[in-house]
């Protein structure tokens, strides 16, 4: 089954995109938006998507093209820049799957930042 047939378009996500529900936005070009976490987990918490319909980490590295791949992460880069947190620093994050605690099936990283950030493990 393709990704696009197993990809919800009612998920939280794709509604945001399509502009059915609102969002705190602090960056978009044509294939990336990027929005404050609506429940925070660190003072700077925002979640970047590609606009495509990726489930997760899986399709976006196999479906993607390398440009597009290439811009997402660098958009990511760009937003955690234009956010003041490369110095003291920051950390990305995506969730893959139940067991990686995915919620919303449509892939985004996150990026935490604006305080020392704890010991991430298991
Ligand atoms: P996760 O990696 O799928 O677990 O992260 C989903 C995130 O989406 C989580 O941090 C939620 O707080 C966030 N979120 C949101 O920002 N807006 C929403 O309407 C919903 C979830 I539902």
């Amino acid at each position: 089954m393709t990704s696009e047939i197993r990809y919800d378009r009612d998920n939280v996500f794709a509604k945001i995109l399509r502009g059915e529900i609102p969002c705190d936005k602090v960056y978009e070009d044509d294939h990336v938006l990027a929005f404050r976490d609506i429940a925070p987990q660190a003072p700077v918490h925002v979640l970047v998507i590609p606009k495509g319909p990726y489930i997760s980490l899986a399709d976006f590295s196999t479906i993607a093209s390398p440009d597009e791949i290439a811009e997402f992460f660098a958009a990511v880069g760009k937003i955690a820049s234009d956010l003041g947190l490369d110095d003291p620093g920051y950390r990305i994050l995506a969730n893959h799957g139940s067991d990686g605690g995915q919620e919303v099936p449509h892939f985004h990283v996150h990026i935490f930042g604006g305080k020392k950030l704890g010991a991430m493990l298991p």
